[in-house]
């Protein structure tokens, strides 16, 4: 005992399944000690009156990523993760990109050299499969998953990034050979391409009408056709960013047939609706994402997703544009149609409190169902668990203390991103997170992210125990 870098004291400690009492013993960058009077250390943190919990884990967001002719995304990584742990995250999973024709080695290099140096938490890359030719399904991705990059995503929509359902098959067959996770966007890319030509030809082409080209049904068909692919291969997949009851209520029916399917929803599916995105300007365009916000039934059923625990993890899709910036929401195109409207909206530092406050805060869930959702799950989703996403002795000391009662009004300039919005501006939040520590540093202190750049860490990762076969475990 005693000999502490640092302790955290006077605080309630909460895990995914237990809230109680201790102190916070941290040697090393890890947690050496859970109890009452630890002694002395170098640094004693008071937490007195104040909820320590585990760092947020966001394992979907998008930093750096080429977006298009023309159009840049908002944040890299420096302030991409100055976001993060702004909004109490200690870990973020964000997405590297195959374009086609390119190697999975080639995007990979490119997105490490965006990320060394600028990181101010953890990070670790989901691959993007954009491209699966014979080499890169044959070789490279079993290779890569070996070296720690367990976790790939694939599309069913977009040009140039959707796969064909043969692909999906060819793509899940690597995956259950390798033991990696494969991450789905479920929508139909047909039904798309017809309801935005419609749409435009009608003449409605406002930031509204990109919600109107994506209704419940693109994303519904596509989830369950995304699960019957995966039942027959018999490997566990994760839908990512569900939107609404019907797609959920897939994602249930598969599980409740024993399929190992999992599912993530994000706030803007909480808080935000379709008709937020009507506005005669242009200022639509600050919400168009994919899948599009709903209405409230939509955000009462994720709610219920959420409270049964059919959604494991939730994330912010943090994928931001800037607004008024012709590079961004606002560029030239984008008021000839929304079809030009860069798709995504930033959320890595909202996510965190916008599901404390709505979720504990209002009494819909507890605080140990907001750990597992907002790190434990995570963690243990993309294999970096018990390293990250909980409390014990042992793991790192990624730390977030929470001050379960502050009020306040957010605004973008709280969250330190790299966009010029924010789509929940004027929420009113219950409860924020007053310091990150990451690895036993503190990287944020009452709002100040203190840095320095660099001192987040890239991880790589084990294979997921949730991405083993049915009846391995
Ligand atoms: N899918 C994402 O995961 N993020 C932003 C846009 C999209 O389609
Ligand atoms: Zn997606
Ligand atoms: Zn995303």
């Amino acid at each position: 005992m005693g000999g502490f870098d640092t302790i955290i004291r006077g605080g309630t400690v909460a895990t995914a399944s237990d809230t109680f009492r201790a102190d916070i013993g941290i040697r090393d960058g890890r947690v050496a000690a859970l109890g009452l009077d630890l002694g002395e250390a170098a640094e004693v943190i008071d937490a007195t009156g104040r909820l320590v919990l585990p760092g947020g884990i966001d394992s979907h967001v998008h930093f750096a990523q080429p977006s298009g002719p023309g159009i840049v995304m908002a944040d890299g990584f420096e302030t991409g993760t100055r976001s993060a742990a702004a909004g109490g995250n200690t870990t973020v999973l964000p997405f590297c990109v195959q374009k086609r024709g390119q190697t999975l080695r080639e995007a990979l290099k490119g997105y490490h050299a965006e990320a060394a140096g600028q990181c101010h938490v953890d990070v670790s890359f989901h691959l993007v499969v954009a491209d699966p030719t014979e080499q890169v399904l044959g070789q490279e991705l079993p290779a890569l998953v070996a070296d720690g990059y367990t976790s790939f995503k694939v599309f069913m929509t977009y040009e140039g990034m959707a796969l064909t359902d043969l692909e999906m098959l060819r793509v899940m067959s690597v995956a259950r050979e390798t033991g990696a996770l494969v991450m789905i966007h479920a929508e139909n890319f047909d039904a798309i391409r017809f309801l935005v030509d419609k749409l435009e030809q009608e003449g409605k082409t406002s930031p509204y009408y990109h919600a109107i080209s994506r209704p419940i049904p693109v994303e519904r068909e596509a989830t369950h056709r995304a699960i019957s692919l995966a039942e027959l291969i018999d490997v566990p997949i994760l839908i990512v960013h569900v939107s609404n009851g019907e797609a959920l209520d897939e994602i249930r029916r598969a599980q409740v047939r024993g399929l190992k399917v999992m599912g993530e929803t994000c706030p803007q599916y909480l808080v935000l609706t379709e008709d937020d995105l009507k506005d005669l300007n242009m200022e639509g365009a600050k919400l168009v994402c994919s899948p599009p916000p709903r209405d409230e039934a939509s955000q009462a059923e994720c709610w219920r997703g959420i409270e049964t625990g059919v959604f494991s993890v939730f994330s912010s899709d943090h994928c931001p544009f800037r607004y008024e910036d012709v590079q961004g929401k606002l560029n030239p195109n984008a008021r000839t149609s929304f079809r030009w409207v860069p798709n995504g909206i930033p959320g890595v530092g909202a996510r965190l409190p916008i599901l404390f406050s709505e979720g504990v805060s209002k009494g819909r869930i507890d605080l140990n169902r907001f750990v597992a959702l907002s790190a434990t799950n995570h963690a243990k989703t993309y294999g970096l668990y018990p390293r990250k996403g909980t409390i014990a002795i042992g793991s790192d000391a990624d730390i977030a203390i929470w001050d379960p009662e502050r009020r306040l009004t957010l605004t973008h300039d709280l969250l330190q991103d790299g966009s010029d919005y924010t789509p929940y501006e004027g929420m009113e939040i219950t409860g924020w997170p007053v310091l990150t520590m990451v690895r036993g540093r503190v990287v944020m202190r009452d709002g100040a992210v203190v840095g320095p750049k660099g001192y987040g860490t890239y991880l790589t990762r084990e294979r997921s125990p949730y991405a083993a076969v049915r009846g391995a475990n």
